[in-house]
């Protein structure tokens, strides 16, 4: 059991997706100032920090992630000035801002790759992945990238190929090279001194290259995922141990890597006492619709135990050595309601069955913009309307693979990273309260109900719930069993049910969620002497969860 828990560990992460927040400008796209002017709603669910996604210099091929300048403000999220302000207000109010690290590529625009790319032998010559062809004139290897077609894109100028595990417009950084390391920490340093609370670092898995070879190819384009040639190579943990040595070490700061591709067993080597990062993002239990390669079209379906086996599994991979940072839904995922309950729930219902199980685990929970208010997935007609980058390799490879344009767009639908960047609901008015102007991506038309002016003044909102459920995470005696407590799965066979109880000091809360549409009964031994603290319906009956029910218990030993 860890000693004395640190602030991050006991508080509760927001993460904001800038361009969709709140548009002070009328451009139509959210900016730094937006977020300032709402720290006081952010205050109100409990947060302690927010990760901004994003805000510096950027083509926006990626929104974003594809950085131009690592170390200054994109003109149409505003100044330097206004991050500083940012940092000062939400200090003010104990919130620490998060920035994101994308340090695996940079923007083909930044100034490092064109340099790079002028000749082979400029003074930044090695600093990309570069490579002649295959004697054929092919690219080096028959990786895919994830955002679909060759990870591999010829270069005129330098006669030679670069790789980009992402678009062509986000080439790989070469890690091998000592100069590129000490400006990436360089750069991260620079955010440091301006009195940053933490980073979240992009795609971290697939910095350490292996050997350029051919895989095994896994569609009819001859072509293998790069993910499953690239992810985790041995030697990765090399670097990222001088990454914390030069940056992280000796600050009272917290670092969560995003690393796909990591399994819960191997946790150890990147949390905790001999890892690199306070946290990890591993997705064992948000990958389930696709236990082999991401095809959109091709989901499968899973049963609950699935989803609570990789739960189960993170959290006995970090109960005494490391922290989990729990979270549901982030920039790249559909919304959770879609996501993780039948076709037919009612989504209220199911964003706080979800809710429930983010801040009632152990670990740092981490709610995405608009998740609070009970989001759901948008569904527009033509891949025309999505701007998400991998929407469109995903639309693509559908169709060379066969699909109808109808079963191309339902992938589309379910998956697309749009469902998760529609703008920001303040408000019943006009674009929801985001902007004057035209929002960027459309607004969800179910904002009238879900928007905060609708669903602060309202008991039985999502909304409300949140708010409530992060007071009970955060102050009181039961929030110490929520943060500091033991997990233990209860009711492990049930495919309906999922339920454990978090213990501390003699004292446990039990939780006991139904996932499905319809009455799940259960021994109610379990919850026998036990008092109900809370709930999504207004009371409950022992033995009996109702549809999409969520109860929270608490019983002394
Ligand atoms: O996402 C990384 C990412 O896309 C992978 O983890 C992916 O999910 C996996 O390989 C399965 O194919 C980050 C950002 O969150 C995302 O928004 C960016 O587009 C991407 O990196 C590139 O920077």
């Amino acid at each position: 059991m860890q000693g004395k828990l640190k602030w991050w560990q006991k508080t509760l992460v927001y993460q904001v997706y800038p361009k969709s927040f709140l548009d002070t400008t009328g451009s139509g796209q959210g900016d730094i100032p937006g977020i300032t002017s709402r720290l006081d709603y952010l205050k109100t669910l409990g947060v302690g920090a927010i990760w901004l996604t994003p805000v510096y210099p950027s083509p926006m091929v990626d929104n974003g992630y594809d950085i131009s300048d690592y170390t200054a403000i994109d003109p149409s999220y505003g100044t330097m000035e206004d991050m500083e302000k940012l940092i000062a207000e939400a200090k003010k109010r104990d919130i620490r801002i998060v920035m994101d690290l994308v340090y695996n590529h940079s923007s083909d625009q930044h100034a490092w790759f064109q340099e790079s790319k002028r000749s082979r032998d400029n003074a930044k010559a090695d600093w990309y992945i570069w490579r002649d062809a295959k004697p054929d004139g092919s690219a080096p290897t028959n990786w895919r990238g994830i955002f679909g077609g060759s990870a591999w894109t010829w270069c005129e100028e330098r006669q030679q190929y670069y790789l980009h595990t992402f678009a062509k417009a986000q080439p790989d950084l070469n890690w091998e090279n000592p100069e590129v390391r000490q400006a990436l920490y360089d750069a991260a340093n620079f955010w440091l001194d301006k009195g940053v609370g933490g980073f979240r670092i992009d795609a971290i898995v697939y910095i350490k290259k292996p050997a350029f070879v051919d895989g095994e190819p896994d569609g009819e384009d001859g072509m293998v995922g790069i993910h499953e040639m690239t992810h985790d190579t041995p030697g990765i943990l090399d670097f990222l141990h001088e990454f914390k040595a030069n940056v992280f070490d000796g600050h009272d700061i917290f670092t969560v890597g995003e690393a796909n591709g990591v399994a819960p067993s191997e946790l150890k080597d990147w949390v905790g006492e001999n890892g690199v990062f306070s946290m990890l993002f591993e997705f064992s239990h948000m990958n389930l619709n696709f236990p082999t390669s991401e095809r959109w079209y091709a989901a499968e379906d899973w049963p609950l135990s699935k989803l609570k086996g990789a739960l189960t599994a993170s959290q006995r991979a970090t109960a005494t050595n490391g922290w989990y940072p729990i979270f549901f839904e982030n920039h790249d995922q559909p919304r959770c309601v879609d996501k993780f309950f039948p076709a037919d729930a009612d989504p209220i219902l199911a964003a706080k069955a979800m809710a429930t199980v983010l801040l009632t685990l152990r670990g740092t929970p981490f709610i995405y913009e608009g998740q609070e208010l009970g989001y759901t997935n948008v569904a527009w007609d033509t891949i025309d309307d999505y701007n998400d980058i991998s929407s469109h390799g995903q639309y693509a490879l559908a169709r060379e693979e066969g699909c109808s344009h109808e079963q191309a767009m339902a992938g589309v639908h379910r998956f697309s990273r749009d469902n998760a960047r529609t703008p920001m609901q303040w408000s019943r008015s006009r674009n929801a309260g985001f902007t004057t102007g035209t929002p960027w991506l459309p607004v969800h038309t179910d904002y009238r109900e879900c928007c905060v002016e609708a669903e602060a003044c309202d008991e039985a909102s999502v909304l409300s719930y949140y708010r409530r459920i992060s007071r009970l995470r955060r102050e009181g005696e039961i929030a110490q069993v929520l943060q500091a407590g033991t997990y233990r799965e209860v009711l492990a066979d049930s495919e309906s049910i999922y339920a454990y109880e978090r213990s501390l000091d003699g004292k446990t809360v039990i939780v006991l969620v139904n996932f499905t549409t319809n009455n799940a009964p259960y021994d109610a031994a379990l919850t026998e002497g036990a008092k109900r603290i809370d709930g999504s319906y207004p009371d409950s009956e022992s033995g009996l969860l109702r549809p999409l029910e969520a109860v929270i218990y608490e019983k002394e030993d």
